[in-house]
């Protein structure tokens, strides 16, 4: 029997593991999508609303799985519709492979319908982008496609004009102007890079002469959690966490100082602000003023050696794989029996600060609020969240509250939309984590704003396939404070500017009627004693839910460090006249407070 295009693309998919295909259909991928109904044991199609929906599904279903995610478009408006989160797999390093239709050969460069140059459209996302004109150089281009996006970490693209799925596939030959492919396997997929000698010993040398150490990961050291930990127990370091690197170790350990940055926790401003040695392991965290002062001495360990050494002057820079850099560097380390000295009082310093620290979220989140303090929420969470929990935040007020008051444990798993920053990706993420890891629960913290612009609609989503799932939980949490509240407060303190009603007030919406009326649990929660059952009532679902909590938007999201011309702004705009000044002042004064003085709460 003659194989289409389309069939042996599918086959091959599955070849490289794809079970899970996230798409949209459309007339570019007919020949894809007809193909796929008649293949049940190949890839299964996810359909979700919004092809940016079934790019973030990709994303989050790599983030949090064994990868590539693959996602599925049609030319034209569905192509356009990927976009954003094909760059939020860029920005953050996830291995997605779209693939996208085109109008047939026969009208290429005829401005025919839906017809959009694919190839300017995706060429400054993609780290690899092709266009199928004849079957001989498919198996080519798919491999490539696929050992792209998983060795370099980064999304591409395939191009397949309609009429092309549906020709009848023909092996690339020995021959001239043909180019052959090699079977599917993973082994280039984490390559064991090791840095050379002299670097490692001179890298050991400076952590050596160091007496207060800190230690900065992102989502580089990914699975040299335990590397990490040996290394400050060697050496007294406190361990700051990039936000792509929070779920790399738990909250519970006491040397682990948090977030870091803008979102971050005191102890890790104060771990930095320290410090004499900064080593950082797999992060590329931009904010370098919540760094140490210039001039300390510095290590850095990252596989990519493009990203190396440049949000610190590093004195040393070792390109190599986390776990296998910092296992060589370990070994060359003196490595006393126990800490003594100045090394063991700067760990010490660490470790009282982080237990201050939490008592200090556990005071904030306490403090009333009109009706629901939003750090509540993630605190009843954390007291709550299941073992194997995955947990998804949106941007948005929510993300501080993930970054700071979000107690990881060791088997959690977390992450969000990182470096993009982009509105509208928890609960897709949370779908795609879903697919990845049938059996676990999936939590999705999302913003009102992130919610009627992506998440809504994806609850329809969720509905759908949660029968699929061994585990049928999916909570989303709305923080439903009629605001686009991070940017309201980003006016206030950044630009000294009252909130502006018309761009920041949202439209009313009762998300838990929504969730009831698409057949899943809705939940209000509209006063502080509701939030803790309704974590509890969401959780012990048969279905996903949703819990809507009214929290307030005058609760500040407070830099570990306020910087004091912050401040000021911050006042002005409260004195000229903000609508929402009621309050303000008084709970951002309570809730710095607390910070100095955990007792008084
Ligand atoms: C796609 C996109 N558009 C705009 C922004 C800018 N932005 C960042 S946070 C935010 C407000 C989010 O509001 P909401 O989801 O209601 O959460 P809240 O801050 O109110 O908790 C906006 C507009 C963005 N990050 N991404
Ligand atoms: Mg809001």
């Amino acid at each position: 029997m003659t194989q289409n295009v389309a069939d042996h693309l599918l086959r091959r998919l599955s070849q490289w593991g794809v079970t899970k295909i996230f798409g949209y259909p459309g007339d570019g991928i007919n020949g894809l999508v007809a193909q796929m109904g008649r293949l049940p044991e190949g890839p299964r199609f996810v359909q979700s609303r919004h092809e940016e929906m079934s790019a973030f599904e990709a994303v989050g279903y790599a983030k949090f799985g064994d990868g590539p995610g693959v996602c599925l478009a049609t030319g034209g408006p569905g192509a356009i519709h990927l976009l954003n989160g094909l760059y939020d797999a860029k920005l953050d390093r996830v291995p997605v492979v779209a693939i996208v239709g085109q109008a047939d050969r026969t009208a290429l460069g005829g401005s025919y319908q839906q017809e959009v140059d694919l190839h300017s459209l995706f060429k400054d996302v993609a780290a690899y982008l092709a266009t199928v004109t004849v079957p001989e150089q498919l198996p080519n281009v798919l491999d490539r496609a696929v050992r792209t996006a998983l060795g370099r970490s980064a999304p591409t693209v395939l191009i397949i004009p309609g009429d092309v799925q549906e020709l009848d596939y023909t092996p690339p030959e020995h021959a001239f102007k043909h180019v052959p492919s090699s079977a599917p396997d993973r082994l280039h997929e984490h390559p064991r890079t090791l840095p050379p000698v002299h670097a490692l010993d001179r890298a050991a040398q400076v952590i050596d002469a160091g007496e207060r150490i800190a230690i900065l990961i992102g989502q580089g050291a990914r699975g040299a959690g335990q590397e990490v930990l040996d290394l400050a127990d060697a050496t007294g370091a406190g361990i700051a966490k990039a936000l792509l690197g929070k779920d790399v170790l738990p909250d519970d350990l006491p040397e682990v100082t948090g977030s870091i940055g803008l979102l971050g926790t005191r102890p890790s401003w104060e771990l930095m602000r320290d410090c004499d040695t900064l080593v950082i392991v797999g992060s590329n965290m931009p904010y370098t003023q919540f760094l140490p002062p210039f001039g300390r001495r510095a290590v850095q360990i990252d596989t990519d050696p493009g990203a190396i050494g440049m949000r610190y002057p590093t004195e040393v820079n070792l390109v190599g794989d986390a776990k296998a850099t910092l296992r060589a560097l370990l070994e060359r380390l003196d490595r006393p029996d126990e800490l003594t000295g100045p090394r063991r009082r700067w760990r010490t310093s660490i470790e009282e600060g982080v237990a201050r620290w939490w008592d200090v979220l556990d005071a904030q989140a306490r403090i009333p609020a009109d009706p629901v303090n939003p750090m509540l929420i993630v605190h009843e969470l954390s007291l709550r969240a299941p073992d194997d929990a995955v947990i998804t935040a949106d941007s948005g007020s929510v993300t501080n509250w993930y970054a700071r008051l979000l107690k990881m444990r060791a088997e959690m798993r977390g992450s969000l939309s990182g470096t993009l920053a982009t509105m509208g990706c928890a609960v897709p993420y949370a779908i795609g984590a879903k697919f990845a890891h049938p059996d676990r629960p999936a939590i999705a913290l999302v913003g009102d704003g992130a919610m009627q612009m992506n998440g809504l609609m994806e609850m329809l989503t969720a509905r759908r396939y949660h029968e699929l799932w061994d585990d049928p939980r999916l909570v989303v949490c709305v923080l439903h404070n009629n605001d686009l509240n991070q940017v309201t407060w980003e006016l206030r303190a950044m630009g000294g500017s009252p909130k502006t009603p018309f761009s920041q007030d949202l439209p009313e919406l009762s998300y838990a009627a929504f969730a009831e009326q698409a057949g899943l649990v809705g939940i209000t929660v509209d006063g502080p004693d509701g939030v803790g059952p309704a974590w509890d009532r969401a959780l012990a679902a048969d279905r996903p839910a949703l819990i809507d909590v009214r929290c307030d938007a005058d609760m500040p999201p407070i830099p570990p460090q306020v910087d004091r011309e912050q401040l000021v702004d911050t006042v002005k705009a409260l004195l000229s006249g903000d609508p929402d000044r009621r309050g303000v002042a008084v709970r951002g004064l309570a809730a710095k407070a607390r910070e100095f003085f955990p007792g008084s709460g």
